[in-house]
């Protein structure tokens, strides 16, 4: 007999394999290098060379008057060790046998597998020309020394890299127009500021998981939230009100808001005539900006004027692109249309004038002709008055009374923001959409201050230290880089069918302006096509839209394909060459995101498992074995004549790793922090010790200690210009392209209607996979129905026939996906939604996926490269990958079905 039995009792051992689960000896830092905008700190924790678990590692320092950003995690994140060890690992080289996506492969040696891919490069520079070489990799802000690997490389071999923000419809289309900013927004911790916000077009719940919190917290604080959004979302679930609207319709309602805001006097006058382009004068007769050229001979085209209410005259604005031309180019960011943080502070600021907003005046040109002018906000009158309430109600569904509320709300229970995503941006016309956003915002003062703005969370888009980036990434400047637009390479070299026609827009012909005039760029130049494609770290084919015309068209076109990574997705399926890449916990790189400020860092847990390499050491090698073939093949330098460049193959490697400064992804990532402004004086050492690190300075804000970041402050507290034409939050633009399709002002363009079937196609992004990543990991699969499945209203089941779980078939002319259906109360009737994006052999029958029904589309607006601010940069601005405005039928797949 015991006293107590449980003391007394005498563990004999395999009791303790539960517990020495928990038990380590080596504990380092970790992350998850996927595009899914968390950038979440982990340590991960290892025992006897076997990695056993991650988890958050709770140290983000601590901002004041806001809920803490620890600890942040996910569902996919947490099991992320499970892709280290779980089948889906790529242990060795691989050089396929079968036919492309056979999937019969041979496994061979590093040596063999290098040498095949550096025949293929070699052969291409040399019969073809280097520009027919095609690198796509996606994403800095996610794993910026793996991105700036391939970059390099296609930099000094002078072939071409890919820009993905626009293809995958993230890039703020509206945005660049209005602000000259490929995109800026605050960090998530702001939300809390926020005392009305709109959930607008995003999903936080599932899709920022790691800062949901903040909206409940804020909520629980007293804040109103309003999620606007066609379904029911997981979102919606914690609304103080669901606004459930019709696809595609957010402009609309936007405008109504602003035409209620205006009607009610509700606006923030100073903030419009100092910041907008609203006062600005507008021709009657031309309907273009009046210009000092007009006023003033031999004046600048790029300088304009508002009418002063003192003096009665027309007076020239400071700030515009005319302004000064020689600062604009002053160390221009890549994400600015042009410099202007080189101009004083204050330079915006009105002084004595008081621009006139309204009214219709008389000016005299140089010519001496007389002609009316009218400022912007005169000209747009007519038309925002079109958007009453009762109008827009029959256009969203949204009761007049909802939306006169949210306006009251948005203007008077300040600050307010926008925490916009996928759901409005990735629409044909989301330009538009965001073009409302913003004025929104605008016309309620609702920018520059905590709690304010449109917040774009659409992609891990934000590489804060670019500079550091760049320099690593186009070692010979960003000038001298083929950077490929590649909407426009996808569905030029896809032959893709838009079938606008139907809706009126002749794409050929603009498309054919822009490359002619060189607005925007296409590779390979001299009409050639691409013949070596690399991928890595993106799942480009299974994303592709059009990806029935890219299997069919452009893919047949490469002689070469190859995909690094450390699982067989579809590209790596369909590909030649796979090469075996490290886990994120097998290597060194950062990590980033816009919705925090802070940069940290993974690092090896365990040497790279079987045969994998680190993206870096992979580039590395393939640069001196390319350097090894072509020295064999007798064929190792090439003039580069649009870059004045000689190259030479032999010295690849050599630049390659920088003569061994940068042999290895350490010293890549501290070349970053040492290169960039905001990372400066940063040691990697320091974040593996300290933990996370806040950026010392930022894009559009100061950064101040222990205070969320918010963007915009340049502009509007030190009242530096915008970096537009105007120099202002310029909603007007008076280009041609932009009067022919009736946008010259924000203004509700309906979706797109050009394929003539009955249901909108939605496919939104999934709480239980990042795009395709873990969409094959069975402890995801386990949370939901096991596999893809498309989703419709319980009407829309009944009318077809449908039954819960049945295979179904979702089909238009570009293409069909075979998947079972859910009948979901949340769904619109009119509306399928199938989430983003299963792998083309995940539990689909019928050899297409979510793409296959949509087609690349090119809204004409973002092919403008002619126009200020509006210009071809990479990921600041082109058109974007448009995957929301496809119609479709379903029925039911009475085929055979074998899964
Ligand atoms: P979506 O999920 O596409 O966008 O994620 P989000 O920005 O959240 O759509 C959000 C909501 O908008 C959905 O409920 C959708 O039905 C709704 N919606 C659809 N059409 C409309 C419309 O016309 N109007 C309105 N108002 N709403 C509409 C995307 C984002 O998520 C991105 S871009 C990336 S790169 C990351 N991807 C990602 C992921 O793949 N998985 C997870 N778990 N998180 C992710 N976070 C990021
Ligand atoms: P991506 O990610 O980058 O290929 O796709 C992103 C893209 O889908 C995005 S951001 C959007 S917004 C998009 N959305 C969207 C939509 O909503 N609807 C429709 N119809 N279309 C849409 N199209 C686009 P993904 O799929 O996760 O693939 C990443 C691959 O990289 C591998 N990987 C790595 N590889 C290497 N070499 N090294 C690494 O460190 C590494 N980490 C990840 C990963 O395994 C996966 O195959
Ligand atoms: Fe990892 Fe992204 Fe999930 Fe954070 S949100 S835990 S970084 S997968
Ligand atoms: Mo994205």
């Amino acid at each position: 007999q015991t006293k107590d039995p449980m003391m007394q009792h005498d563990y004999t051992g395999w009791e303790n394999f539960h517990r020495e689960q928990w038990s380590w000896d080596k504990k380092t830092r970790g992350t998850h290098l996927v595009n899914c905008t968390g950038s979440c700190p982990h340590f991960v924790y290892t025992r006897n060379g076997v990695v056993m678990r991650e988890e958050q590692s709770k140290d983000i320092p601590k901002l004041n008057g806001v809920p803490e950003y620890n600890p942040r995690g996910c569902n996919k994140g947490e099991c992320a060790v499970d892709y280290q060890y779980g089948p889906h690992r790529i242990k060795y080289p691989l050089i396929r046998v079968g036919e492309r996506g056979e999937g019969k492969w041979r496994r061979v040696s590093w040596d063999e597998a290098l040498e095949y891919v550096a025949n293929g490069i070699v052969d291409t520079i040399k019969n073809d020309a280097s520009d027919c070489i095609s690198v796509f990799t996606p994403v800095p802000a996610v794993a910026p020394v793996s991105f700036a690997a391939g970059h390099r490389f296609a930099s000094f071999i002078g072939g071409h890299t890919h820009t993905f923000f626009d293809w995958y419809a993230d890039h703020p289309t509206g945005q660049t127009q209005v602000q000259g900013l490929q995109g800026d927004t605050c960090e998530t911790a702001d939300w809390y500021n926020g005392r009305t916000i709109l959930m607008w077009g995003a999903n936080s719940a599932s899709t920022r998981i790691p800062d949901a919190h903040f909206l409940q917290e804020a909520v629980l604080n007293g804040s109103k939230m309003y999620v606007i959004s066609p379904d029911f979302n997981s979102t919606a679930t914690k609304a103080d009100v669901f606004v459930p609207i019709k696809p595609g319709t957010d402009a609309a309602l936007a405008l109504s808001m602003v035409h209620v805001i205006v009607k009610e006097k509700l606006y923030d006058e100073h903030n419009l005539k100092e910041q907008t382009d609203l006062p600005f004068l507008i021709r009657t007769d031309t309907k273009m900006y009046l210009r000092e050229a007009d006023m003033v001979e031999g004046g600048s085209e790029e300088k304009f004027y508002t009418w002063d209410t003192k003096t009665k005259k027309p007076v020239l604005m400071k700030g515009s692109w005319g302004e000064e031309p020689e600062k604009r180019a002053k160390l221009q960011p890549g994400f600015m249309g042009r410099n202007t943080f080189v101009f004083p502070d204050g330079h915006l600021d009105l002084g004595d004038l008081d621009p006139a907003l309204e009214g219709t005046f008389k000016v005299k040109l140089a010519d001496g002709v007389k002609v009316n002018v009218q400022p912007v906000f005169e000209v747009y009158k007519p038309k925002l008055n079109e958007y009453t309430p009762e109008n827009v109600s029959k256009i969203t569904g949204v009761a007049p009374s909802v939306i006169i509320q949210m306006a009251r709300d948005f203007a008077m229970n300040k600050p307010s923001m926008i925490i916009t995503g996928g759901g409005t941006n990735h629409w044909y016309w989301s330009d538009t959409v965001l073009r409302a956003f913003i004025l929104l915002c605008a016309v309620t003062g609702n920018e520059g201050y905590n709690g304010t703005g449109v917040n774009h969370y659409v992609g891990q888009w934000k590489p804060t230290p670019l500079l550091g980036v760049v320099k690593l990434s186009f070692p010979h400047s960003p000038k001298k880089h083929r950077f490929c637009q590649t909407t426009i390479w996808t569905y030029y070299h896809g032959n893709v069918y838009d079938a606008m026609e139907n809706d009126g827009v002749d794409t050929a012909k603009y498309l054919r302006e822009a490359l002619e005039t060189g607005q925007m760029p296409l590779y390979p130049q001299n009409g050639r096509d691409p013949k070596v494609f690399i991928c890595y770290r993106g799942n480009w084919l299974n994303n592709a839209k059009g990806l029935d015309y890219v299997l069919r068209n452009l893919w047949p076109k490469m002689n070469l394909t190859v995909d690094m990574n450390f699982r067989m997705d579809s590209t790596a399926l369909y590909s030649d060459v796979v090469l075996p890449s490290a886990h994120w916990y097998e290597k060194t790189d950062l990590s980033m995101t816009e919705e925090h400020t802070f940069i940290h860092m993974t690092e090896p847990a365990i040497a790279p498992l079987w045969e994998s390499k680190p993206d870096w050491e992979i580039f590395a090698l393939l640069s001196k074995k390319v350097g090894e073939v072509a020295k064999k093949k007798g064929f190792t330098k090439y003039f580069d004549e649009k870059f004045n460049i000689a190259r030479d193959l032999t010295k690849l490697h050599d630049q390659q790793i920088d003569g061994g400064k940068l042999a290895t992804d350490e010293q890549a990532c501290q070349f970053i922090l040492d290169n960039a402004p905001q990372t400066q004086g940063m040691t990697l050492d320091m974040i593996r010790k300290e933990g996370p690190q806040r950026f010392k300075s930022n894009w559009t804000s100061p950064m101040k200690e222990g205070v969320p970041y918010t963007p915009y402050q340049h502009f509007i507290m030190k009242k530096k210009p915008w970096p537009t034409l105007t120099g202002r939050e310029q909603f007007y633009i008076d280009h041609p392209t932009f009067f022919e399709l009736g946008v010259e002002l924000p203004v509700y363009k309906a979706p797109v209607d050009a394929d003539q079937y009955p249901l909108r196609f939605n496919t939104p992004h999934s709480r239980y996979s990042v795009h395709s990543t873990w969409k094959d990991n069975v402890l995801q699969q386990r949370l939901q129905r096991g596999g893809p499945m498309c989703e419709i209203s319980p009407a829309d089941a009944e009318t077809r026939g449908i039954k819960d779980n049945d295979w179904v078939e979702v089909f238009n002319d570009h293409g069909r996906v075979v998947v079972r259906c859910k009948i979901r109360n949340g769904e619109q009737s009119g509306r399928v939604t199938m989430h983003h994006e299963p792998e083309l052999y995940v539990d689909l029958l019928g050899g297409g996926n979510s793409q296959s029904p949509i087609p690349v589309r090119i809204n004409p607006t973002a092919l403008v490269g002619n126009y200020a601010h509006l210009k071809f940069k990479p990921n600041y601005y082109g058109p974007g990958g448009v995957q929301r405005d496809a119609r479709v039928e379903i029925r039911r797949h009475t085929g055979s079905v074998t899964v």
